[in-house]
């Protein structure tokens, strides 16, 4: 990691989690906190067409990781991005200082699921996902242990608390290069 973070100023942040976990809403508000960049990763495939299609069968693009990865490579370089994405194997393990995975439990993220307008498979694919795991379990094989933090989701005041929490671990990590 001393030789990762001494080639950038600011910190990789990668938040992941189930869909609905809150990365978006969580990302946004590290953002407005730490003035570092947030990057959707949904809304970049979108923008730039960093995709292979639509899935029919699993209701979203199909993204391409080569691209997605390339188009991100410079400024991950230079630092200071929070990177938001339901998927966390495919990036460079070298990107990322540290990895948050949001987790919430079962009844809350179903609420948040069919309010999105989730049904059928997706929703309950997307409940299995959060279930058994998915999320923390490829981030654990995909990045050192040490620098996996995985941080609870269910409510508001949980969101302003890790958001507290990865404000100071920002400000310690710029004052520590
Ligand atoms: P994601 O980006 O993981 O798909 P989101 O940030 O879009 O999730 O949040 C989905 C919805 O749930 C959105 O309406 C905001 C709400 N939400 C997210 N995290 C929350 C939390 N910890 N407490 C209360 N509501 C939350």
């Amino acid at each position: 990691m001393a030789t990762q973070a001494s080639r950038r100023s600011k910190p990789n942040i990668l938040v992941t989690g189930t869909p609905g976990t809150g990365k978006t809403t969580t990302s946004s508000a590290l953002a407005d906190a730490t003035q570092l960049r947030h990057i959707c990763i949904g809304d970049l495939v979108k923008e730039k067409n960093l995709h292979d299609g639509w899935d029919d069968e699993l209701d979203c693009y199909i993204i391409n990781e080569d691209l997605v990865c390339d188009e991100l490579e410079n400024m991950m370089e230079v630092g200071g991005n929070i990177v938001d994405y339901h998927g966390c194997d495919f990036f460079p393990e070298r990107w990322f200082d540290i990895v948050v995975v949001l987790q919430t439990e079962n009844s809350v993220l179903y609420d948040r699921l069919t309010k999105r307008g989730y049904s059928g498979s997706k929703l309950s694919n997307n409940l299995e996902c959060e279930i058994f795991q998915v999320l923390l379990e490829e981030a654990k094989s995909s990045y050192s242990e040490d620098i996996v933090k995985p941080l609870n989701s269910n409510t508001i005041d949980e969101i302003s608390s890790n958001v507290d929490t990865l404000t100071t671990w920002v400000h310690n990590w710029q004052t520590n290069v």
